[in-house]
């Protein structure tokens, strides 16, 4: 299918849903209300520096990481976009520590919601990218009944969708729904999602990696060996490139179009990595997978990991195929000397 000016991602998603008989014409209507949330962001994000929504609102989430303004809203945009469509039984949020109920009065649907409502938003002053990032699942209570919280502990093997946005040069929308990996351009001048990505696939070797060296000295001794492998001018035609914005989203976003490996890994100040397993590295494992790629914590898929907590954190190796297996390498090999 070509990318063409004309293709909106409500007609990519319905022509997608003829391609697929399996995909319930409700899924399409989710990510058509999640795409709107993401314009009504994007808006925001662009005129940040204009209004009185940039710094800090003086509080600080769950994490104990201070909040800016946007991320609120965020949250609350995708919140008042998602819940009143009658497709989700619960969602959850990295700005609440609990899980989100459907608020009374609204129906009840079969679907689950864990979302990242702005990723990397510490950028927000810098006019640096950030993310929107979403996982969606079936749910498993029964259904009619509130949704719980084992329905969104769920192996990240179980989404039946996911996306992310990426409020940059340009506002970028990615999803998967397992079946190839699409991506749509904002065109402010009509306010719709444009196709013009399709089927994104990720080489399998890339020449970049992303990570943040300022951690060096608490590395592991196998991803210093690896790193420092990836900077070998004799062991290679030619080293690597260093790249690292500071916001996973944005980062992956390039990897997966040009090739390459991101990392998180766990490390001597961050015993579990630092990226939230349920709604940055599921996701993001999903559509990296869907695309060709690999992600894992340095030993398993990152969708086989079985979630204990809400928020709980994992390393994350992920993107290119040889990339991270050789990553893996390097880990077994060097890790226990
Ligand atoms: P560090 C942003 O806070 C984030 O969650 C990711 O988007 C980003 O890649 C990472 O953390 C940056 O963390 O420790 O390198 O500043």
């Amino acid at each position: 299918m070509q990318p063409n000016r004309f293709m909106t991602i409500e007609r990519h998603i319905l022509e997608g849903e003829k391609k697929h008989p399996h995909a319930t014409g409700e899924l399409s209507n989710l990510l058509r209300d999640f795409a709107m949330a993401a314009k009504i962001i994007s808006l925001e994000v662009n005129k940040a520096g204009l209004v009185d929504i940039l710094g800090f609102t003086g509080e600080r989430n769950i994490h104990g990481e201070e909040v800016k303004k946007l991320d609120i809203f965020a949250h609350d945009m995708m919140l008042a976009a998602l819940q009143h469509g009658g497709h989700f039984a619960v969602m959850a949020s990295e700005e609440e520590e609990n899980i989100i109920h459907i608020p009374k009065g609204m129906s009840i649907g079969k679907y689950v919601l864990l979302f990242d409502p702005l990723d990397g938003s510490s950028n927000i002053d810098a006019n640096v990218s950030i993310g929107t990032i979403f996982s969606i699942y079936r749910r498993v209570s029964p259904e009619g009944t509130p949704g719980t919280l084992e329905d969104c502990l769920q192996k990240g093997v179980n989404q039946v969708a996911a996306g992310y946005v990426v409020y940059g040069s340009s506002t970028i929308f990615v999803y998967s729904t397992g079946f190839g990996v699409y991506g749509f351009t904002l065109d402010p001048s009509v306010g719709e999602f444009l196709f013009s990505n399709d089927d994104i696939k990720i080489p399998r070797k890339g020449n970049i990696y992303s990570i943040n060296e300022g951690n060096y000295k608490y590395w592991h001794p196998g991803l210093k060996r690896y790193i420092k492998h990836l900077q070998d001018v004799d062991n290679l035609d030619k080293p690597y490139k260093s790249r690292y914005i500071g916001s996973m989203v944005a980062d992956i976003h390039r990897n997966l179009l040009y090739g390459g490996i991101y990392i998180y890994p766990e490390d001597h100040i961050h015993k579990t990595g630092k990226l939230r397993l349920m709604y940055e590295c599921n996701p993001m494992a999903f559509i990296v997978e869907a695309a060709g790629g690999r992600a894992t914590d340095g030993k398993i898929r990152i969708m086989e990991i079985q979630p204990k907590a809400l928020h709980q954190r994992v390393p994350i190796y992920i993107g290119s195929e040889d990339d991270v297996l050789l990553a893996e390498k390097f880990l077994r090999e060097y890790n226990n000397l």
